[in-house]
């Protein structure tokens, strides 16, 4: 580790090897590791174009020769280079093409657009930019272009498919590696940065380790039995933190299991890949939980391999999770997570009460769990508070952010989630709401500030607030509350194209627009947040 990611004290350190936690093996290793036990297994199937099966003797060559392209490109370890891939195999043979070389992904989603995908190679002096040229009628390397303009660090981009004016993935010089011919990384290095959903202006990044991912992945795999048999369907976008390691694509890759990449999330695609390749085990966000709960029903499709539902990122309600075992044949999991570190799982053999309301019970018996109120006291047990945390695979700060750590963390190394929760009895957690300035959209977070920021670089703005506005399918949605200059007009419409055009991710454009001419005031003056967001919880007026 460096001072740009704030390390665990050496006592804590210790202890999480002693406990054997922390293995010290890195990814490049594991995936070796995997190939020489199960050489002619499959380990990626893409069922997109032509049909690709990957064995794991494969995929492990695959990230040997194009790591010695990427070293012979001059990208070697602690480089960083960010990732923006859809759901194909090549995102795996990059990733562990990167990982092996010590060079760190930065996870991007295909979602992001300029302003994040700018911000991120800035932010982390990106050498390189992966992507895929076209996607969901987006072409990637417009947006690489501009973002290369604007990157003095950014030597490359590699496109997956037609390079344009780019450099393709497939012509990165493949060579055969020689074993120690390069500064190999170790398991006590960054592995890559993960992103926040984050509740401040930009987004930050989270510094993950080999040796604490790779242990949140075998506790995953244990309490998920995950095993080589296993087969993980990956429907939501894989670099996102949830579908890569809960247990998730790189779970199933340490198990030895076998990951099938999903081309969208609706169950028009995803049953018969289910069916088809015998997937026994997904992750989805409520909203789609909720969508395949209703398809499952009338499906012509054979569901019957798959054994386990996860569903997490935003709150499963009690209605929604009771639907499941009856509609899908198969045992919910509910999972409370997040990119900086603690995870949460009901257990596969809770009882359905158990599954149904709550998040379920940290991976690691060295999971600190303290839930406090607003002056850092311990609540009576079983009331709400404020969910702190500390372990094994928490984060101890962000990635270059000092000024931001000293408020998301305590003195002594709590991670501040800015979760509101409490525990059962049974030592159960369950989320009750949330402290931080922060919108669930159906899973996908958005900082109102960062949103906020655009929309103040209109013209015709005066000042801008976002909250969240309750909806039944997504959970919230957004709504922009904007007092417009003296003599300015603008309509929803326009101020929504704008802030797509700026370059933002589409899910971060406000769903609802409303012009004011004052915001409430809290007691000491601030815009009351909490004031807006009732307001806009009110049915409409007639
Ligand atoms: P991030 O920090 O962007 O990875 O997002 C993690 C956040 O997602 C958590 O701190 C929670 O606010 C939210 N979250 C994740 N899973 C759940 C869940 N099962 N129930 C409620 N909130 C969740
Ligand atoms: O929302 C999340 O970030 C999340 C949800 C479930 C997560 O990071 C995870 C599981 O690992």
């Amino acid at each position: 580790m460096t001072a740009d990611a704030p390390a665990w004290p050496a006592d804590f350190a210790g202890h999480y090897r002693a406990a054997g936690y922390w293995r010290g093996e890195t990814f490049g290793q594991m995936l070796r590791a995997r190939a020489e036990q199960y050489p002619d297994r499959f380990a990626v199937v893409d069922p997109a174009g032509d049909l690709r099966r990957w064995t794991y003797g494969e995929l492990d060559r695959r990230a040997d020769r194009l790591a010695a392209g990427f070293l012979h490109t001059g990208i070697g370890r602690g480089d960083r280079v960010v990732v923006q891939l859809p759901n194909v195999a090549e995102f795996f043979e990059v990733v562990f093409a990167l990982f092996r070389i010590g060079a760190l992904p930065v996870f991007a989603l295909p979602a992001h657009r300029e302003i994040e995908i700018g911000y991120f190679c800035s932010f982390s002096e990106a050498v390189a930019y992966v992507i895929s040229d076209r996607h969901e009628g987006f072409d990637y390397r417009d947006l690489a272009t501009r973002v290369k303009a604007q990157t003095p660090t950014l030597r490359h981009v590699f496109v997956v498919g037609e390079p344009g004016e780019h450099t393709a993935l497939s012509a990165v010089p493949r060579e055969p590696v020689r074993p120690g011919g390069y500064d190999e990384p170790q398991a006590s290095d960054l592995a890559f940065l993960q992103l926040s959903g984050g509740s401040t202006g930009v987004p930050k990044l989270i510094p993950r380790t080999h040796d604490d991912y790779l242990y949140s992945l075998r506790g995953s795999n244990e309490i998920c039995a995950m095993d080589e048999n296993s087969v993980y369907l990956v429907v939501l976008p894989a670099a996102h933190n949830f579908p890569l390691s809960s247990p998730g694509s790189l779970g199933t890759l340490c198990a030895g299991g076998r990951v099938v990449l999903c081309p969208g999330p609706a169950p028009e695609t995803a049953f018969p890949l289910i069916a088809g390749e015998g997937v026994t085990i997904t992750g989805l966000v409520p909203p789609l939980a909720l969508v395949w709960t209703q398809a499952a029903p009338n499906t012509p499709y054979d569901l019957g391999s798959l054994k386990v539902l996860l569903v997490g990122g935003a709150k499963f309600s009690e209605e929604a999770a009771r639907r499941v075992r009856p509609t899908l044949d198969c045992t919910l999991q509910q999972v409370f997570g997040m990119a900086e570190g603690l995870v949460s799982y009901t257990r596969l053999d809770d009882d359905e009460e158990t599954i149904v309301t709550t998040q379920g019970r940290p991976i690691s018996p060295a999971d600190e769990i303290r839930i406090v109120d607003d002056e850092d006291k311990d609540v009576i047990p079983g009331e709400a508070g404020h969910l702190l945390t500390r372990g094994p695979y928490t984060i101890r700060g962000y990635w270059r952010a000092p000024e931001h750590n000293v408020r998301s963390f305590t003195l002594d190394g709590f991670y501040r989630t800015g979760d509101i929760a409490r525990t059962t009895p049974s030592g159960h957690l369950v989320v009750e709401g949330r402290a931080k300035d922060q919108i669930n959209r159906g899973g996908e977070k958005i900082a109102p500030e960062e949103v906020e920021n655009v929309i103040l670089g209109h013209a015709a703005v005066h000042d801008v607030s976002v909250v969240s506005v309750p909806d039944d399918y997504l959970g919230e949605l957004t709504c922009a509350y904007v007092i417009l200059r003296e003599g300015a007009e603008l309509r929803p419409a326009a101020l929504r194209r704008f802030v797509r055009e700026s370059g933002l991710a589409a899910y971060k454009v406000p769903d609802r627009v409303e012009f004011v001419d004052v915001f409430p005031a809290t007691g000491v003056g601030k815009v009351s947040k909490r004031d807006l967001r009732n307001t806009a919880a009110q049915p409409a007026h007639p």
